[in-house]
């Protein structure tokens, strides 16, 4: 009796230790695939500054800032932001510092076309951006650009922007080469221009922010017609989004052995309770949030996600619409949409609770009935410096899980993913962020079998956080906004990303001990 007791108790024993040392996360230490890729990202508006120097023109969110300051929090503007134009060799020296192997970026519309047409490129502009990757290259960094990260040329914007279907054709001329016949020139834009030195491009960056929030809320151009231009924005965006792809598979992609996709950003969206009218709200929810864009492109299906179609339909004609305000794509543009992508870019930060919230039909129309959801967070969820950005690394991993369920494991790629804080070098909560959501996503690649290929943390460096100006710090580098340089300063997260990025797997957080970078101690080459 006692023996059989010991026994079995010795044999509990080393059954929980040998799963306690196997289990990822607890004990042993977790690495990527040899092939992953870290990286870390940026806009042109949050970083460059130089607004109007060297043949810029005038982008949407300039004058959005220039003429209603109020609206930003701390009333700042992108003028100058961390001065990138002028310090871009700053910045490579960083991610060469970091040892990441790609950096994101996006390129301003109005800085290679300054009224948004084809017919005037300025050329300071493309030596920009060819100066840029010229220095990446140089320095063994993979650039990974982003066509669209919301800074409109203000002209196209004074057309309407995105709620008019003509915008589709003027960025499909942006991206591509134009030839005129009265010119000699060749006129040549974006892929023409950079095409044979970027192999990874994404068109858009998170449609459901600029539409949702610019179109339909405070964001630029601030027009606040929720139900109805967020709508129409989103349209003319897939259009345009589709167009460009089929035009890079087309002409550019045997040759420039590329690939191309588009950033989409998910929250994790987890029932309130476990009722079935949560569990519809959550998924309405990610349907309306992400599927919006992600069904039309990645579903075999196609088109919009019928649960959009049927509620705006039915709440449409209900307010007396003569026609649904979610428009309908011709079965060319659905099938051009279908598939038109190498890859997902996919943003995350966070997570929200949701429950159903039905009101009764009325006017105006707004996205938020149409959805007929209510969102919250738990109050016991840690903090950051954004009010909408709690810590929930386990959300990370059920957003990449219901993203391989729903459209078929595509290849992701995580375009974005950080928080925000306070000033300050000693950035142990940045460190802790970074290794819950590291980790959450080693176990959806590890065990899930979700086919994530590389992450890239935002940002490289504090900047302009939009609605929020600069007092929300995103940086893995503080930036001192008051000193004429910009300097520079590396976190303590910028020495933990360097390890990580260089040894491919997560150091214990508890045991490490990360110091601050010291630039003299760091080798001068990298392999890659
Ligand atoms: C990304 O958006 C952007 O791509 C990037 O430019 C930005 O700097 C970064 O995140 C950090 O914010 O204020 O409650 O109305 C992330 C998705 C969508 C998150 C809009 C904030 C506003 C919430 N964002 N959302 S609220």
């Amino acid at each position: 009796m006692i023996m059989d007791a010991l026994w079995q108790s010795v044999i509990l024993l080393i059954t929980f230790w040998t799963s306690v040392r196997s289990y990822p996360g607890v004990y042993s230490k977790l690495c990527f695939p040899k092939d992953f890729m870290f990286g870390v990202a940026t806009a042109a508006y949050q970083i460059e500054g130089a607004w109007n120097v060297s043949g810029k023109g005038e982008g949407m969110w300039d004058r959005y800032t220039h003429t209603h300051p109020e609206r930003v929090f701390d009333h700042s503007n992108g003028d100058i932001a961390d001065d990138s134009y002028h310090r871009y060799m700053d910045d490579v020296r960083l991610l060469k510092e970091l040892g990441v192997k790609f950096y994101r970026f996006s390129i301003s519309w109005p800085r290679v076309l300054p009224t948004g047409f084809a017919n005037e490129i300025n050329p300071d502009g493309v030596k920009y951006y060819k100066n840029l990757i010229d220095e990446l290259h140089y320095n063994g960094i993979e650039p990974l650009v982003t066509m669209y990260h919301w800074d409109l040329p203000q002209p196209l914007q004074d057309l309407g922007g995105w709620t008019n279907p003509i915008m589709a054709d003027y960025f499909q001329e942006y991206a591509k080469e134009r030839t005129t016949h009265f010119t000699r020139l060749r006129l040549t834009v974006l892929l023409d221009a950079f095409g044979s030195r970027v192999r990874f491009w994404l068109t858009f960056n998170e449609p459901l922010t600029f539409c949702h929030d610019g179109y339909g809320g405070d964001d630029a151009p601030g027009h606040r017609a929720s139900g109805l231009e967020d709508y129409l924005c989103g349209h003319t965006v897939l259009r345009a989004h589709a167009a460009v792809y089929r035009m890079f598979q087309q002409d550019y992609q045997r040759w420039l052995n590329g690939f191309m996709g588009i950033t989409l950003d998910l929250a994790w969206i987890e029932p309130a309770s476990p009722s079935q009218e949560d569990e519809e709200a959550a998924e309405r929810t990610r349907q309306f949030f992400f599927g919006w864009f992600a069904h039309p492109i990645f579903s075999t299906q196609g088109d919009y996600p019928p649960i959009m179609r049927k509620r705006i339909d039915d709440i449409s004609s209900r307010q007396n619409f003569t026609r649904s305000r979610l428009p309908h794509f011709t079965p060319q543009e659905v099938t051009a949409l279908r598939g038109s992508f190498d890859f997902m870019g996919l943003n995350h930060y966070t997570t929200y609770l949701a429950t159903t919230r039905e009101v009764p039909v009325r006017l105006p129309p707004l996205f938020d009935d149409d959805m007929g959801v209510k969102l919250s967070q738990k109050p016991d969820w840690p903090k950051s410096k954004s009010n909408w950005l709690k810590v929930v690394p386990w959300g990370f991993r059920k957003t990449l899980n219901w993203i391989k369920d729903r459209y078929g494991n595509p290849p992701v790629l995580v375009t974005e993913n950080g928080i925000s804080l306070d000033r300050g070098l000693d950035d142990a909560r940045r460190v802790h962020y970074i290794d819950g959501y590291l980790r959450a996503l080693h176990a959806a690649l590890t065990l899930d079998g979700c086919r994530v290929y590389g992450y890239a943390y935002w940002s490289l460096v504090d900047n302009f956080e939009w609605m929020r100006g600069y007092s929300e710090r995103f940086g893995l580098y503080e930036v001192d906004f008051s000193s004429r340089s910009r300097t520079r300063t590396p976190r303590r997260s910028a020495a933990y990303f360097a390890q990580l990025a260089r040894s491919r797997c997560l150091p214990a957080p508890a045991l490490a001990n990360f110091t601050r970078l010291q630039r003299s101690r760091l080798p001068a080459k990298f392999a890659f």
